[in-house]
């Protein structure tokens, strides 16, 4: 179980991302900053408390596998791997979608050997997690593998088709985190295609549901410290309530901020400033980041 200090440990790694991520969007220009920011709380949870991996090789056997389903949001696992130690971060800032950069606006795994899959496309990722889940169990292995979609993304009809083959192949070694943010490219999911009931839709399918605050770090803590065993047969669907946008006062549930760049120096230093501002206030207690 995480402890205290583990839990502050992440949310200054949190912090760190979104200023990264926030100079990445002002530095090259086009960057997913809305859903970018909806992740990094999840993002970093993943890559530095729940999931197993070698820092030295990213290619060790046993690590658990992991895979962007929401692949425009491949800002964030940049920045994640890069302090995981995969690569150096200051080739992603400075090459970050530049001609013939490894670091494009989508991932791919042809250049970039931490990535399982090229992704970007939406709508394959679970399908593909869900052979990957099927090939660890037939082969014996203990790994998980952990997929990241988009609430939008789950309009897509092959997402559903995963859904119902997942309980039905008794994958327990998969995890599922849904970014539900509620919005996707051009406004409100809820207007565009109505989710709801989302967690019963999933529940129906036979998943293991939980509901968390995806912006709330002790309650992803909880969430992957209490997933079953890789070796149990239902799969999980960490159904994470987050705010796209997270941190910055004017892209926070703003379809205008799905993708963009921030123009000038005087608005990134006023985002840098509002993340650095929200986490000093929750360490003296005066503000809650939820
Ligand atoms: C198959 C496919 N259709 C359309 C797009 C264009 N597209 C990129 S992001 C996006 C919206 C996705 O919404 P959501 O999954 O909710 O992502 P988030 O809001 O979290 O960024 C769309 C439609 C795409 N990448 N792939």
């Amino acid at each position: 179980m995480a402890d205290l200090a583990t839990i502050e440990r992440l949310k200054d790694r949190a912090a760190d991302m979104r200023v990264d991520l926030l100079k990445l969007c002002y530095k090259a220009g086009l960057l997913h900053i809305g859903g970018d920011l909806s992740i990094t709380d999840i993002v970093t949870c993943l890559f530095h408390y729940a999931m197993k991996y070698d820092p030295k090789g990213c290619r060790w056997e046993g690590r658990d596998r992991f895979i962007l389903s929401k692949g425009h949001c491949a800002g964030a696992i940049y920045i994640a791997q890069a302090n995981a130690g995969y690569y150096d971060k200051q080739e992603v800032m400075d090459t970050y979608c530049a001609l013939d950069s490894r670091f494009g606006l989508h991932p791919c795994c042809q250049v970039l050997d931490t990535f399982e899959i090229s992704t970007g496309a939406l709508g394959h990722g679970l399908s593909i997690s869900v052979g990957m889940a099927k090939a660890a169990k037939m082969d014996g292995k203990k790994h998980r593998v952990f997929v990241i979609l988009g609430d939008g993304e789950s309009m897509e009809g092959s997402v559903w088709e995963a859904l119902m083959a997942a309980p039905q192949f008794k994958l327990g070694n998969l995890v599922a985190v849904v970014d539900r943010n509620r919005l996707s490219m051009d406004g409100p999911t809820e207007v565009n295609m109505k989710l709801e009931p989302y967690a019963d839709k999933f529940r129906a399918f036979n998943w293991r549901v939980v509901e968390v605050n995806g912006n709330d770090m002790k309650e992803l803590c909880t969430a992957f410290d209490n997933l079953p065993p890789a070796d149990s047969d239902i799969p999980t669907l960490i159904l994470a309530n987050t705010t796209k946008g997270k941190g910055i006062d004017f892209m926070e549930n703003n379809p205008l901020w799905h993708a963009g760049s921030i123009k000038d120096e005087e608005t990134l230093n006023n985002c840098i400033g509002q993340i650095l501002d929200a986490r000093a206030k929750e360490k003296r207690g005066e503000a809650s980041w939820q």
